[in-house]
């Protein structure tokens, strides 16, 4: 599977630096939480931080936006400097509108779906979509804990991409951590958010959580 740390987790006070030790220690691409107090009840970071941050890194950068009216926001982090951008489909949005809007600037695009929110807001775009980014916890705050009703729709999911024979990944943001990690593999994700359960951990340096996160993630079977 694929890592990707979730940079609102780090420390924001040496956050370029953070990049760049994550980056030297192997992950696969960069989650930035864009939240704007209204569709979720919080603030996380914004383009301009993701632009200052682009010199550090050439691996993907990921757009999660948490925001009402996302398809207003998707310029302005494509000329930030980023590579793939997920909306919500419970956000004020025209789904397949945004969709094509993403991949017109050449970027990946996604749907985030909250834990409650059904796959079935998936059909009819299914065809403009990269990859579904399935919540494990309600979307907001880091430290939550894992959803279990949410593995069996990962792998709802996989049969649903499977069935359609499109290659779209699955991405899984929450809680996840050396416990949950081969459920969700196991399951059919591919993409990892990796927070303050397995990657940001307190008590430990970051280039060696990320090289034991990265042994963890190779060793894996599945
Ligand atoms: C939360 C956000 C996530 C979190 C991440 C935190 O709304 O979308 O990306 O930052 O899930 O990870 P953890 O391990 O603290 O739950
Ligand atoms: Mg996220």
């Amino acid at each position: 599977p694929y890592i990707g740390p979730s940079l609102m987790c780090a420390d924001l006070g040496r956050l370029s630096e953070s990049v760049q030790v994550l980056d030297q220690g192997g992950v696969d691409y960069f989650h930035f939480d864009i939240m704007d107090g209204r569709f979720v009840p919080n603030f996380s970071m914004g383009s301009d931080m993701l632009k200052s941050l682009r010199c550090c890194s050439s691996k993907p950068f990921d757009v999660h936006l948490m925001v009402e009216e996302p398809e207003r926001y998707i310029d302005v982090f494509a000329s930030a400097g980023a590579d793939m951008i997920s909306i919500h489909a419970e956000s004020r949005v025209h789904l397949q509108r945004a969709l094509q809007a993403i991949r017109e600037r050449n970027l990946k695009a996604g749907i985030a779906l909250n834990p409650s929110t059904p796959l079935c807001h998936l059909d009819y775009v299914m065809d403009t979509l990269d990859y579904v980014c399935v919540m494990t916890v309600n979307p907001g705050f880091a430290g939550q804990k894992f959803i279990p009703s949410t593995l069996q729709k990962i792998a709802d999911l996989k049969a649903k991409i499977d069935a359609s024979g499109l290659d779209i990944s699955i991405q899984v943001d929450g809680n996840i951590s050396f416990e949950t990690i081969p459920l969700v593999v196991g399951k059919g994700a591919s993409m990892l958010v990796c927070g303050t359960s397995s990657l940001f951990l307190p008590e430990m340096n970051l280039e060696l959580a990320a090289a034991s996160l990265k042994k963890y993630c190779d060793d894996q079977l599945i």
